[in-house]
C-alpha cells in the first residue's frame, strides 16, 4: 500500500512537471508517454476506461506503475505492462513510439531522454535538436537529389518515348521492306527456275557425253586391272595348270606378312581367299584385291600407315588437362557464342554457307568446253541464282532485325519506359581485383585487371523486386558455370542517384553476385522514412 501511495504522488508530480514542460511549446497536456493524437483519450477529471473497454479504473491509476489494463492503455508512461508502447515527443527531432519494457531500462532510446526518468545512473541528454538538424539537412540534400533525379527522370521518360517511337515507325518501314523483298525473292526465285531448265537442258548433252566418258574410263581401268591379275596368274601359276595354289604362293617372300623369313600356308591361304587353290577368274573376283596390296608394298608404292597409340594416348590426357582448367575461365568464347546468337554473325555463317552450297553444286573436275550458246545459258543461270541468294538474304536480313526490334519493344523498361535510356549501355566498377561491367538489360560480367577474360556474371532476366517496388532490383542470371558449382547470377539493387553509376559489388553467396546501381531514372516519390530504425541503431 505504501508502495502505490508512493508512485500515486510521483504520478502528481510527474504529470505537474509535464505540464509546466509543455506549456511553452504548441503541445497538448497529456500522461507521460501519450501521443498527442492519444490526448484526448486521458482525461483526468474522469474516470479511466481501458481502450479494450475491459475495465474502468480511477484516473490516478494511469501511470502509477501497476498494470491494470490487459492492453497496457492505462500505463503509456511506465514499464509496468509487458505490452505497452511509450511516445517519445523528441521536440526538435521526430517522435518516437518504443516498446514499453525500455522505459528506465537504462539505455537511452528517447532523443529527448524522456524515456529514462527515473534512473539516476543514466544520464541521457536531449539532444534531438542536433539530431534533427542534421536529419533535415540530410533530409534537405535528399530532397534535392530526388528533384535533380527526377529532373533527368522525366527527360529519360521523354527520350524513351521518342526512342520507342522511332523504333515502331522502324519496325512498320521494316515491314513494308519485308513484303516489298519477299516480292523480289519470289520475282527471283522465278527467274531462277526459268533459266535454269534452260540451262539444265543445255547441260543435258554434256552430261551424257560426261556419264559416257565416266563409263568408258571405268571400263578401261576394270580392263587393266583384269589384264595385271591375269599377267600375275600367269605369273604365279608356274606348273602352268590353269590354278595358283598355295604352295606356289608359299615361293614368294612378298607374301610372308608376319615377316618371320617364311610364308606359312596360313599366309598363303589368306591370298587365295582361304582357298587352296584358285583358277583364273576366281583369282582375278578374290585373290586380286588381296595380293595387290602386297605387290605394291613390295614395289615400294605404298606404305600402310603405322599406327601411333602411345602418341595419340598422351594426347588425350592432355585434352582432358586442359579441359579442367579452362572450365573456370572459358569466358570468351562462349561469350562471343551468345552474341553470335542475335548479332551480325548470323550474317556470315549464311554467307559461309551458301558459299559451300555453291562449291558443291559444281564440283571442280577438269573445266567442261561448253558451246557459245550453253555457256551463256549457264552464266544467266549463275547470273540468276546470285540474285536469287541475295533476294533471299535481303529477306533474312530484314527478318532479324524486325526481330531485334520486336525483343527491344517487348522488354519491361519500368512503368514510364524511363530505364529505356540505359539500354546499350555499360557501367564499370572496379576493386583491387576486377573490372564488373554492368550493361543495363544485356548482361553483367566480370574481368580480371591481369587479363582480359571476361566472365559472364549472368544476362537480363527480370525485374525481381517486391510487388509494391518491382522496380527496384534486377536479375541476371545464367551466367558462366562455376567449377564444379551453379551458373553464376547478379542481383542488381537499383537506388535514385544524380547519375548512372555502379557503386558497389559484392559476392554475398558463392557465384551469386549483388550489384548496387544508382540511376535517376530511379528517383521517384521520396522514399519512405527511416526514422522507425533509428533505434536499432542506438
Ligand atoms: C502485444 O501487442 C500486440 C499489438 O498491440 C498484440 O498483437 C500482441 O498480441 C500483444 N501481446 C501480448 C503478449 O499481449
Ligand atoms: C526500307 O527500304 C527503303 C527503300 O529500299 C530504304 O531506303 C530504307 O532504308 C529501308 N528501311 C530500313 C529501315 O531499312
Ligand atoms: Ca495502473
Ligand atoms: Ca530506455
Amino acid at each position: 500500500m505504501e508502495r502505490r501511495l508512493y508512485f500515486k504522488l510521483s504520478f502528481v508530480f510527474i504529470t505537474h512537471s509535464c505540464l509546466i514542460i509543455s506549456a511553452n511549446s504548441s503541445e497538448v497536456p497529456r500522461p507521460r508517454g501519450v501521443s498527442i493524437s492519444r490526448a484526448p483519450l486521458y482525461n483526468p477529471e474522469k474516470d479511466f476506461t481501458c481502450f479494450d473497454g475491459t475495465l474502468t479504473i480511477p484516473f490516478s491509476q494511469v501511470n502509477d506503475d501497476y498494470c491494470d489494463c490487459s492492453d497496457a492503455s492505462d500505463e503509456p508512461g511506465t514499464p509496468a505492462c509487458p505490452n505497452g508502447s511509450f511516445h517519445c515527443t523528441n521536440a526538435g527531432h521526430k517522435p518516437l513510439n518504443i516498446p514499453s519494457y525500455r522505459v528506465n531500462d537504462g539505455v537511452c532510446d528517447c532523443c529527448d531522454a524522456s524515456d529514462e526518468y527515473a534512473n539516476s545512473n543514466v544520464n541521457c541528454a536531449n539532444n534531438c535538436n542536433e539530431l534533427g538538424r542534421s536529419a533535415r539537412e540530410e533530409a534537405l540534400k535528399q530532397a534535392e537529389l530526388l528533384k535533380a533525379g527526377k529532373q533527368i527522370r522525366s527527360e529519360y521518360i521523354q527520350r524513351s518515348s521518342q526512342i520507342k517511337q522511332e523504333k515502331k515507325d522502324m519496325l512498320s518501314e521494316l515491314e513494308k521492306n519485308l513484303s516489298e523483298a519477299d516480292k523480289v525473292k519470289n520475282e527471283k526465285q522465278v527467274l531462277k527456275d526459268q533459266v535454269e531448265v534452260l540451262e539444265n537442258a543445255a547441260l543435258q548433252k554434256y552430261r551424257e557425253i560426261e556419264e559416257a566418258e565416266k563409263l568408258k574410263k571405268q571400263e578401261a581401268e576394270n580392263a587393266k586391272n583384269r589384264e595385271e591379275a591375269t599377267e600375275t596368274f600367269k605369273l604365279f601359276d608356274s606348273n602352268e595348270d590353269g590354278k595358283v595354289d598355295t604352295s606356289e604362293i608359299r615361293t614368294r617372300q612378298t607374301f610372308d606378312k608376319d615377316r618371320n623369313g617364311e610364308v606359312s600356308e596360313e599366309e598363303a591361304k589368306y591370298f587365295l581367299n582361304e582357298k587352296e587353290e584358285l583358277g583364273l577368274e576366281e583369282f582375278i573376283s578374290d585373290g586380286w584385291s588381296r595380293v595387290k596390296p602386297f605387290l605394291m608394298m613390295d614395289a615400294g608404292l605404298f606404305k600402310p600407315p603405322v599406327p601411333e597409340k602411345e602418341e595419340e594416348e598422351t594426347e588425350q590426357v592432355e585434352d582432358v588437362h586442359d579441359d579442367i582448367e579452362g572450365s573456370e575461365t572459358e569466358p570468351v568464347e562462349e561469350i562471343e557464342e551468345h552474341e553470335s546468337v542475335e548479332g551480325e554473325g548470323e550474317e556470315i555463317d549464311e554467307d559461309d554457307e551458301e558459299e559451300e552450297e555453291e562449291v558443291t553444286e559444281e564440283p571442280a573436275s577438269e573445266p567442261v568446253k561448253y558451246d557459245e550458246e550453253t555457256q551463256k545459258l549457264i552464266e544467266k543461270a549463275t547470273e540468276a541464282r546470285k540474285e536469287f541468294t541475295d533476294a533471299e538474304k535481303e529477306v533474312r536480313h530484314i527478318q532479324a532485325e524486325i526481330k531485334k526490334l520486336e525483343e527491344y519493344l517487348e522488354k519491361d523498361f519500368g512503368p514510364e519506359d524511363e530505364f529505356a535510356p540505359l539500354e546499350g549501355d555499360c557501367f564499370d566498377y572496379e576493386d583491387y581485383e576486377y573490372i564488373y561491367k554492368l550493361c543495363p538489360f544485356d548482361k553483367a560480367v566480370q574481368k580480371p585487371k591481369s587479363n582480359s577474360v571476361e566472365t559472364r556474371l549472368g544476362v537480363w532476366s527480370n525485374w525481381l523486386g517486391s510487388e509494391d517496388n518491382k522496380y527496384s532490383s534486377m536479375l541476371y542470371d545464367r551466367g558462366q558455370s562455376c567449377w564444379n558449382g551453379p551458373q553464376r547470377s547478379t542481383h542488381v539493387r537499383i537506388n535514385c542517384g544524380s547519375e548512372n553509376k555502379l557503386t558497389a559489388v559484392s559476392e554475398p553467396n558463392r557465384c551469386e553476385y549483388l550489384f548496387d546501381f544508382t540511376t535517376p531514372a530511379a528517383c521517384k516519390e521520396a522514399e519512405s522514412d527511416t526514422q522507425e530504425d533509428l533505434h536499432d541503431e542506438l
